[in-house]
């Protein structure tokens, strides 16, 4: 149906200029050719300087309507501290385009009214003329020296690397089909570093764990953050084909280039929420954000600033969409506390792990800290169950009372803490499970609680405040029915005795 509408409409066009054709040729035989001409000359000449008008006011009308769609002017304003620089670049080529546009729109329309065919008038012939080379040469290359000269002025402030003595927060971000995968430093502040060579399914951006500064790494899930006002460098990668880092708030956008690693220093300047306050103002952004839900939240609640994927990389480029959330600095310390470390928690002990079997530094810190916290609350507790501790990482050979090397981590913690609390009186007891001999158990962990204590009062410990006892098998803590809670009954703890609290 439309398509016959459609050729109807051809038809009757066609038709209609036909007619047109046939009317002008009759007109110019009635009135002669010279009079039709002059009189099309003058319309000619008349509809120009009425399409110049009405265009020029359209440009203008337009310009004022849609100001606000546009690159720092009102909700589009640069939330990073460099934004401004290169948003005045835009607005300095505007400026000075748009002086070109008006003059070559007017004399072009003007000109065309104004040299219309008339009777008798001859063109003027100018083979050369050295002012106007000069002039149409100097003006243009004037105008491109400013543009250029202020480009690369802002290109070499934008992308200034930092000093290493500067305060900043460098992270990474690694593109790939069809995701980012943003990596922030540990509490070293430092990123551990890669080998592609490294890369498997649980270590997908083949980071290198012989190197101590990725162990403390952090590769945080949905959520991510940056602290206001804090300079953050990002490392930029790409694992299969290009891709492109674009965060267009702050005004960031650089490639990510496979094999060839770039980098983008930004400052925001502007939180999440403020943003958010800014957008309130227009009438726009108090729009439902979701138009099915009209009472629900409105465009400038739902606002979040968008990383997103500036290269058509493939099929699923379009969810390669992340959201960074600007806060404050202790927003962000609060959140970053939570951050567990990749490393231990996603590698550590697995087929990748290439330090499997040893008790890293940083484990051998979590694990004070951890005790000293189990530790404060045993003491503070008035409940009977809390004053008992295990002693996790104490290992014994097998069969044997020898504690093993690595036992002295969790030791010299617990060593610590009797200093602590100087006046604490403990049990150690051993436990076994319930293979063998119940006699020959109860005496092994004797000797194993016996074991601990020496360790205790050979580091000044008083051995009044000691009381090693061996329950053997007597006390499970599971029934002892599978190798996985035979492992669990085999075990090394402590009760506090007095102060009772
Ligand atoms: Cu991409």
């Amino acid at each position: 149906m439309t398509a016959l509408i459609i050729l109807l409409c051809v038809i009757l066009i066609s038709i209609v200029l036909v007619q047109i054709g046939r009317v002008t040729e009759l007109t110019a035989q009635i009135k002669g050719e010279r009079e039709v001409l002059r009189d099309n000359s003058k319309w000619n000449g008349w509809l120009s300087v009425g399409f110049m008008i009405v265009f020029l006011v359209g440009v203008f009308i337009s310009a004022w309507e849609y100001k606000n769609e546009m690159m720092g002017y009102g909700p589009h304003k640069a939330a990073s501290a460099h934004g401004d620089i290169l948003d005045s670049m835009f607005n300095i080529t505007l400026i000075l385009t748009g002086i070109v546009f008006v003059i070559t729109h007017i004399a072009l329309f003007w000109f065309a009214y104004k040299y219309r065919w008339q009777e008798g008038r001859k063109a003027q012939f100018i083979a050369h003329d050295n002012r106007l080379e000069l002039i149409w040469t100097a003006i243009p290359a004037v105008v491109m020296t400013i543009l250029v000269v202020r480009g690369l002025n802002a290109w070499n402030t934008v992308m200034a690397d930092v000093n290493p003595d500067e305060d900043y927060l460098e992270i990474e971000a690694t593109g790939q089909q069809f995701n980012w995968i943003i990596r922030y430093p540990g509490p070293d502040g430092k990123i551990g570093t890669r080998d592609y060579k490294l890369t498997t399914a649980n270590n997908q951006l083949g980071i290198d764990f012989n190197d101590p500064k990725s162990w403390d790494d952090v590769v945080p899930g949905q959520e991510l953050l940056l602290p206001v006002g804090k300079k953050v460098r990002v490392r930029i990668l790409a694992k299969d084909v290009l891709h492109n880092f674009y965060l267009p708030h702050f005004r960031v956008k650089m490639d990510a280039v496979p094999g060839m690693p770039t980098y983008f220093v930004f400052t925001p300047i502007k939180t999440t929420t403020e943003y958010r306050n800014e957008l309130r103002k227009y009438d726009d952004f108090n729009l439902p954000n979701d138009p099915t839900e009209p009472n629900g939240k409105k465009r400038w609640e739902a606002f979040e600033y968008e990383l997103a994927c500036a290269e058509l990389c493939g099929k699923g480029h379009y969810s390669m969409k992340r959201i960074f959330k600007v806060v404050t600095q202790e927003e962000y310390d609060a959140w970053y506390r939570q951050q567990e470390s990749f490393y231990l928690s996603q590698i550590r002990g697995k087929d990748e792990d290439p330090n499997k079997g040893k008790v890293l530094d940083i484990e051998v810190r979590q694990r004070a800290k951890e005790f000293s916290e189990s530790m404060k609350n045993a003491v503070e507790s008035t409940n009977a169950a809390d004053k008992t501790l295990p002693l996790q990482y104490v290992n014994f050979e097998t069969g044997s009372a020898t504690l093993t090397a690595d036992s002295r981590y969790e030791l010299d913690n617990l060593v610590t803490a009797m200093n602590t609390y100087p006046s604490l009186v403990i049990e150690v007891a051993g436990h076994t499970d319930d293979v063998g001999d119940p006699l020959q158990n109860r005496l092994l962990s004797q000797m194993r609680a016996s074991s601990v204590v020496k360790y205790l009062t050979d580091r000044g410990i008083s051995e009044s405040r000691l009381r090693p006892r061996g329950y053997g098998d007597t006390k499970p803590l599971v029934p002892n029915d599978s190798d996985e809670n035979r492992a669990k009954n085999r075990r090394t703890e402590f009760t506090i005795l007095s102060p009772a609290s």
